[in-house]
């Protein structure tokens, strides 16, 4: 496949022989621009950034490193290699070619899936936007820079697919994508974590961690689709994916060590007075980005993710890899939910409960970086664990929107919530203490107080290395 990287769009895609799709993205393009500067980082435009750029899609090799200035980077449109001979894995149309253009059937519900996932990825741009004033370090400065780059190009693959597949209403859903605002009350995000506020790191630590997860999980679900420019598109997105939730990962990870560092040294839990983050606000910020990520995935009986597998648009997390019929009609799953005012588990249709699985898998992966953390707890020798709420709680979408579950999944009365959700969730106080800490570090090798320094840099740069060149 070639790569043109010299035009104004680097792309796998061959645009330079479609002119109409051409003309279209070089019509966006500037407004994308326009959005990046007004919604973008605040700051840092005119500063070169040690960034990662894709320019081409090989398993090995696609990434450049170099230094950018953050509106000239490069935002192609890169989709994976074409499998051979690829059908369609599951639903009604099970081992029929996948589909190289838009089934005309499901024209409305493709692009309403296509705008869904687009809409997250501005989103997450605009609710970073001022955390680059109070960056701990100029590594992570320079990796929050990558993320927000490459949310760019996300939004990016999905204009291509909307311009390319879906003609003028797709044009025009493309342009609402740079119209709607993250929190914005008359033209909000569509989904409801991508309202919420990141108003400082360890917020932002958390978003990579849970909610850039949910987009892992999406994503592998759209790579299975029946739609081939869909797959392509996501499979490749997932590798600039994995970056992401190491940022979340590891940033959580050395905010735990910096933490429990001070706790030895000082010999006490409350390691505020000392200039850190105690565990049991990490606790509660973990809390809150783990259940509004929860609710990304919808409600665990759903139709429209039903009709979405039935119609070959959107599979199973490793949907080719499930050793059953594909297709769902006599299967049960088990599916939490309420019973009085008691919460059970029972067997539903699997084809509804398609949220509630995605959801499982997405549980499990979130509780192997949870264990790595606590491992850091425990290297310390400090009797103390993070854990995952129950899924139940704080719940604004599905079976639990209207209840009150506390953490480890007791159902409570208004009153039992309203005098424990200071324990649970972060208060006024919580927030300002962690906004107290957010002071700029931005001397090469240095890192605030609050956060333990990386074990290495990135691409084999040295930890000390200028990420953010300062002239
Ligand atoms: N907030 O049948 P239901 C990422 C709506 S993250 C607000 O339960 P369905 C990224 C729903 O739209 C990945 N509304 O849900 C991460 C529906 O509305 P209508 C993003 C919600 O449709 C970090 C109604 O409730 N990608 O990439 O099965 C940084 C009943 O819906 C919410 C995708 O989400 C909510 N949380 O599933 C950057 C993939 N949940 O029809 C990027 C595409 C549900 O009544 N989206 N509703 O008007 C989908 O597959 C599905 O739309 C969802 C919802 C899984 C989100
Ligand atoms: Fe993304
Ligand atoms: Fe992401």
């Amino acid at each position: 496949m070639s790569v043109d990287y010299l035009g104004r769009i680097p792309n796998n895609v061959n645009l330079k022989d479609d002119r109409r799709l051409l003309r279209a993205l070089e019509e966006w393009q500037p407004k994308f621009l326009e959005w990046w500067k007004e919604m973008g980082p605040d700051g840092f435009q005119a500063k070169d950034v040690y960034l990662r750029t894709a320019v081409s899609v090989d398993a090995q090799g696609w990434a450049q490193f170099g230094w950018v200035k953050m509106p000239e980077y490069r935002w192609g449109i890169f989709l994976a290699e074409p499998e051979a001979n690829r059908v369609v894995a599951f639903g009604d149309h099970k081992g029929q070619p996948a589909w190289p253009e838009v089934p005309g059937e499901y024209r409305g519900f493709l692009r309403r899936l296509i705008v869904t996932q687009g809409d997250t990825e501005p989103a997450s741009v605009e609710q970073q936007r001022h955390l680059g004033r109070t960056c701990p370090s100029l590594y992570d400065l320079r990796n929050l820079f990558q993320v927000n780059v490459e949310e760019g190009r996300h939004l990016w693959a999905m204009v291509y697919l909307l311009d390319a597949y879906f003609g003028r209403d797709g044009r025009e859903e493309s342009e609402a994508l740079l119209q709607r605002r993250s929190g914005d009350r008359d033209k909000p995000r569509i989904l409801g974590a991508f309202n919420e506020r990141t108003p400082d790191w360890l917020s932002y630590f958390m978003f990579c961690y849970f909610t850039d997860r949910d987009g892992k999980y999406q994503l592998a679900s759209l790579a299975e689709s029946g739609f081939d420019p869909l797959s392509r598109t996501c499979r490749f997105m997932l590798t600039e994916e994995a970056h992401h939730m190491f940022v979340g990962e590891t940033g959580i990870g050395r905010v735990v060590q910096r933490t429990c560092e001070l706790m030895r040294e000082h010999k006490t839990d409350d390691v505020r007075a000392h200039g850190g983050i105690d565990l049991a606000t990490i606790q509660k910020y973990l809390d809150f980005h783990c259940s509004v990520s929860l609710d990304l995935f919808g409600s665990e009986i759903s139709t429209n993710a039903a009709n979405a597998y039935t119609m070959g648009l959107k599979g199973r997390f490793e949907e080719t890899k499930k050793d059953d019929d594909h297709q769902l009609k006599s299967a049960t799953y088990r599916v939490s939910a309420l019973d009085g005012d008691r919460l059970i588990v029972r067997d539903e249709p699997a084809l509804t409960s398609l949220n509630e699985r995605l959801r499982d898998d997405y549980v499990a992966d979130c509780q192997r970086g949870v264990d790595r953390w606590n491992k850091i707890i425990r290297d310390h020798g400090i009797a103390a664990e993070l854990r995952l709420p129950h899924r139940a709680f704080h719940r604004a979408i599905g079976a639990f929107a209207d209840i009150k579950v506390s953490p480890d999944g007791r159902v409570l009365s208004e009153a039992e919530w309203d005098a424990h959700k200071h324990d649970w969730l972060p208060t006024r106080a919580d927030e300002e203490h962690v906004a107290s800490l957010m002071k700029p570090v931005t001397e090469p090798g240095k890192f605030a107080g609050w956060i333990a320094p990386p074990p290495r840099g990135i691409n084999g740069q040295p930890v000390d290395f200028e990420y953010v060149r300062q002239m």
